[in-house]
């Protein structure tokens, strides 16, 4: 029928109603699909944490030359990645990073895409992937050149109580000191002429005391002494900084604090309390130097001078 009517008008408006009709009929013929989509609801008034984690780690740092066990360059990109997550994302109030991964804390009241889980994990998932990527050069300049893509996967974990979610803390910052000390011992005993397979096995069976102990004798190391961000971690909290000239700006800044500990939230109760507001800018000493804080401050220095110069010519 719709032939012979259209027969009868002129030809462009003749293949308008075709097109028209096609169109109808492709979508009430095949929209029906799109309710097989589900979508997955995190519960309400619990703590969001997304962990990402980097997909055959193992393999990516040997191929790009990362010291072992730890390279400071690989950790500060992780965090690097981090921050710009963080700054995407208000609603996240404390991440924490070690090795290949990160976890990223929503408030209990986040309604950030709604709660829905597909589209916060895939978001937070690419947006660290990429900002890995985009990082790199400002992190290895020229002297490590980028051999193939990074992967990062992402899964997200409800934490109904305060108390759950300083565990979940606790246990990922215990799995660093459990997991640097025996890498110290062990690359240590591989770097005085013993094979992988000794160095295992002289490692075997023995506790946190055994190792320290070997480091301190053996190789008169204090394991006290290590880097605190290799064997804490690094924490990235938003906080009022003080920077130079009496001026306070407001900047993620890491940390290589103990969370397992009390003091931690005591000194913080603002991550817990979101009605609670900081005070007085933070002091972060000579952390001030940290390459994510330059970051920080070149980025709103740009900004800043940009501003002005866009003032000055108007
Ligand atoms: N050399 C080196 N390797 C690291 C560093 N950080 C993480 N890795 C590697 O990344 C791995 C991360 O662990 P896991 O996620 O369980 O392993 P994956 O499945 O290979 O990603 C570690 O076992 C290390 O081999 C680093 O700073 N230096
Ligand atoms: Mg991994």
């Amino acid at each position: 029928m719709w032939n012979s009517l259209i027969k009868t008008v002129p030809a462009g408006f003749a293949r308008k109603i075709r097109e028209f009709s096609v169109s109808k009929m492709a979508k009430s013929r095949f929209e029906y699909v799109k309710s097989f989509e589900q979508s997955d609801t995190l519960l309400r008034n619990c703590w969001i944490v997304v962990r990402v984690d980097g997909k055959g780690f193992h393999k990516f740092c040997d191929v790009h030359g990362f010291e072992k066990p730890n390279d400071n360059r690989g950790l500060n990109l992780m965090s690097l990645a981090a921050v710009n997550v963080m700054q995407e994302f208000n609603e996240i109030v404390i991440a924490y990073g070690q090795s290949d991964e990160y976890s990223f804390v929503f408030k209990r009241d986040s309604m950030v895409y709604e709660r829905r889980r597909d589209k916060l994990v895939s978001y937070v998932a690419s947006l660290f992937t990429s900002a890995y990527i985009f990082n790199w050069g400002y992190i290895f300049k020229d002297t490590v050149p980028l051999k193939y893509p990074p992967v990062f996967d992402a899964r997200a974990v409800l934490y109904p109580t305060d108390q759950n979610l300083r565990d979940y803390l606790s246990w990922r910052q215990a799995d660093v000191h459990i997991n640097n000390l025996y890498n110290t011992a062990f690359w240590n005993l591989v770097a005085s002429g013993l094979t992988n397979a000794e160095a295992e096995n002289r490692l075997r069976g023995t506790l946190s005391s055994d190792k320290n102990e070997l480091l301190f004798s053996e190789f008169n190391i204090n394991y006290n002494n290590e880097p605190a961000m290799f064997r804490k971690g690094t924490v990235l909290l938003k906080k009022k900084t003080a920077v130079a000239d009496n001026k306070s700006l407001s900047l993620i800044v890491p940390l290589f604090d103990d969370m397992i500990g009390d003091k931690f939230w005591q000194t913080h109760p603002e991550l817990l309390d979101g009605k609670l507001k900081q005070n007085n800018p933070l002091d972060i000493g000579g952390d001030i130097d940290h390459v994510l804080v330059q970051y920080q401050i070149e980025k709103h220095n740009r900004r800043t001078e940009g501003m002005k110069r866009k003032h000055e010519s108007s």
